[in-house]
């Protein structure tokens, strides 16, 4: 590997002049134009990593998952196919914003000294994307780096985020103990299809049609892969999935009056699919990690959706009846991770009704995940409907190897390890955790309107507030409370105490130059005044 190779390679991938850029939440994001220098660094930064972990796979994706066709994103993936380690992601920002092409490679090679990495060592990384046209270039300026630094680079071409995460683990999994299926497209639905049919244990799906609104994203065709393999299968499982918005020839329709962040945002259904009575709809994002159920009443007019958080309550429920059936709740833990949007009635149910602690940590799904490693049996949703359930190895030990003492006992500990296959372990899965919800509605033989019932949401009005400088919000208490500027925490405080069964919060986007306020309350319009009032008092 040597430094002018690196050099001539970057000057065919500048970044844009003057542009501070930042690893967020979601790696980095923003129109896609600005991109093609940045996927080229992060390519180096991914080079390192992977050979930090003597050569595991390290993943690349390339996605802007539910923002508007023209942005695009990319982000790296940790050899157990989970996020980016937080220290790095400073190095990631400091390796993009080097100044010129030559800091570029002194930044390459210090960071490697630094972190003691032995660039003889092999490499790997593994790319995939979403179906954004402009995800072909930036694959090509990742493809660059990583033949400027010598690293094996495979490229998977389109796939859901998620899909790429187990990929991920897959990859540096095989072999081992620890192995975690069939690193393929066809790997990955298969093991999906089997844990499906063997969590259902000969129940049936007789709720009626799923409607799938795809997003116009990457879900459509690789959900319509996953059906072929179901319906191929000589069982039964009374599965009848209509896919809706999964035009992925229009890029300009990607999210566009569709998908999961559209219903979420919205608060109501997409134009398209027509609501039939008694049927059931769900919506994917972009990228196919987030997942929203919904129904409309086509008499009233009604409009009801399930989030992320009835999701994990959802979750929550099934799997705790499970393990006390199974006569293992006395062993294993149980909860259930949130985060400051979770309505105030979700965690109350979950705390109340269910008996099952709760935790809640900012927004981002690596600080849930990380989270919910501290359980047994970690459930995580965010309010917008990315998450999923982790099960420790030693559940998943105990469900498969346990001497069952009734029949009953044996079939949960089944169902239980069937839904740890099920599941994807790595990120929030919309595909797989929509086979989860199918799932536990059979087993359960619930409607929509059953699952509606298990508790009422509080009124609640999330607003974006304009701010000049959106670094001078800091949180503290999960992002509950502000600590600067100084004296705006009092001020929502004191707002707050005015209504009933009131909460209120402001954070600054990780994502956009803005702040976010969200309040709930005991009525519409009591949410909808605090809210103001505390976003008057941001702004
Ligand atoms: C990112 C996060 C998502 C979070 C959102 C918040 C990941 C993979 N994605 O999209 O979990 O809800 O940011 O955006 O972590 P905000 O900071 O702009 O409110
Ligand atoms: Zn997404």
């Amino acid at each position: 590997m040597d430094r002018e190779t690196i050099i001539e390679a970057s000057k065919k991938h500048d970044v844009v002049a003057g542009k501070k850029f930042t690893y967020g939440t979601a790696g980095f994001r923003m129109n896609a134009d600005l991109l093609d220098g940045v996927t080229f660094r992060v390519g180096l930064l991914s080079a390192l990593r992977s050979r930090k972990f003597n050569g595991k796979a390290i993943g690349v994706m390339i996605t802007a998952s539910h923002n508007p066709p023209v942005d695009n994103g990319v982000k790296i993936v940790d050899p157990y196919g989970d996020m980016l380690e937080q220290d790095w992601e400073a190095h990631a920002t400091s390796l993009v914003n080097a100044p010129s092409h030559e800091d570029l490679a002194d930044n390459f090679f210090k960071l490697a000294g630094n972190l003691k990495i032995d660039l003889a060592t092999p490499g790997k990384v593994i790319a995939g994307r979403d179906t954004r046209p402009s995800g072909i270039t930036l694959v090509t300026a990742l493809a660059d780096s990583l033949a400027a630094t010598k690293t094996e680079f495979v490229d998977f071409k389109i796939l859901t985020t998620p899909q790429l995460h187990y990929m991920i683990r897959c990859n540096n999994t095989a072999g081992t103990p620890a192995s975690y299926g069939e690193g393929s497209e066809v790997g990955y639905y298969n093991k999906l299809v089997e844990a499906f049919y063997r969590a259902l244990h000969g129940r049936f799906q007789c709720g009626g049609k799923l409607h799938v609104d795809c997003a116009n994203g990457v879900g459509g065709p690789k959900l319509k892969e996953l059906l072929k393999i179901h319906d191929a299968t000589n069982m039964e499982s009374g599965l009848v999935v209509e896919v809706h918005n999964d035009d992925v020839l229009r890029p300009e329709v990607l999210n566009l009056d569709c998908g999961a962040d559209f219903v979420k945002t919205r608060q109501r259904a997409p134009p398209s699919p027509k609501p039939a009575s008694g049927e059931r709809y769900c919506s994917l994002d972009g990228d196919a990690d987030r997942l929203i159920y919904y129904w409309t009443d086509i008499s009233t007019n009604g409009f009801f959706m399930f989030d992320g958080d009835r999701i994990a309550s959802l979750a929550a429920s099934f799997i705790a009846e499970l393990c006390k059936t199974a006569g293992i709740d006395d062993i294993l833990r149980i909860g259930v991770v949130q985060t400051a949007y979770a309505n105030g009635a979700s965690t109350k149910y979950i705390e109340k009704h269910l008996k099952l602690p709760t935790i809640c940590t900012p927004t981002g799904v690596k600080h849930l995940h990380h989270a919910a490693t501290r359980f047994d049996i970690g459930v995580y949703f965010e309010a917008n409907g990315h998450g999923t359930v982790l099960f420790s190895l030693d559940a998943m030990r105990c469900f498969k190897t346990r001497e069952p003492q009734s029949p009953a006992q044996k079939e949960a500990q089944e169902t239980l390890s069937a839904l740890g296959d099920l599941i994807n372990q790595t990120v929030g899965d919309a595909v797989s955790d929509m086979l989860m919800v199918e799932v536990i509605l059979a087993h359960k033989k619930w409607t929509l309107k059953d699952w509606a019932v298990t508790y009422e949401d509080l009124p609640n009005r999330l607003v974006r507030v304009e701010v000049g400088n959106k670094d001078l919000f800091e949180t503290t208490d999960a992002e509950r409370k502000l600590s600067k500027p100084a004296g705006i925490q009092e001020e929502i405080d004191r707002e707050v105490k005015k209504y009933n069964n009131a909460r209120s919060f402001a954070r600054a986007s990780g994502t956009e130059n803005a702040c976010r306020v969200y309040a709930e309350a005991a009525t519409r319009s009591e949410a909808d005044e605090l809210a103001n009032k505390v976003a008057q008092i941001v702004q």
